[in-house]
C-alpha cells in the first residue's frame, strides 16, 4: 500500500517536472527579464489530491511561492484555506490550479466538498 502511494507520488512529481519548465540556466542572457521575485522562492512545489487525501498534507514553503494543485482523484475536490485566503475552486478529476502563498504563517486548508480532508502549509 505504502509503496504504491509512493510510486504514484513519484510519478506525479516526475510529471510536474516535465511540465514544460525549460527555464534553466540564464547566467549570460541579459535580454531575458528577470521574473524571479526576491528571496529565491521555489516554484516547483505541488500538491496532489488522491484517494480523498492531499499529498503531501504537510508542506513548508516561502511567501510568494506558487503551488500547483492537481486533482488525481475521480471525484471533484477543492483546496480551500480555512480563512478563505486561498481557494482553488472546484477541481474536477484531472484538473489543476495554482495557488499563490501571499502571506507568512500557517495555512490550514480543507476540501470544501469533503471537509474531513485537511492539510497544512507552513509559509515562511
Ligand atoms: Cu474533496
Amino acid at each position: 500500500m505504502k509503496a504504491v502511494v509512493g510510486a504514484a507520488f513519484a510519478a506525479a512529481l516526475a510529471l510536474g517536472a516535465c511540465g514544460g519548465d525549460s527555464d534553466t540556466a540564464s547566467t549570460t542572457d541579459t535580454t531575458e527579464p528577470d521574473q524571479a521575485t526576491g528571496g529565491g522562492g521555489a516554484t516547483g512545489d505541488t500538491i496532489a489530491i488522491k484517494n480523498f487525501k492531499f499529498v503531501p498534507d504537510k508542506l513548508t514553503a516561502n511567501v510568494g511561492d506558487m503551488i500547483k494543485v492537481t486533482n488525481e482523484d475521480n471525484a471533484a475536490h477543492t483546496l480551500t484555506a480555512k480563512d478563505k485566503s486561498v481557494d482553488t475552486g472546484n477541481l474536477d478529476e484531472g484538473a489543476s490550479a495554482t495557488i499563490t502563498l501571499a502571506k507568512a504563517g500557517t495555512l490550514d486548508y480543507i476540501c470544501n466538498i469533503h471537509p474531513y480532508m485537511t492539510g497544512t502549509i507552513e509559509v515562511e
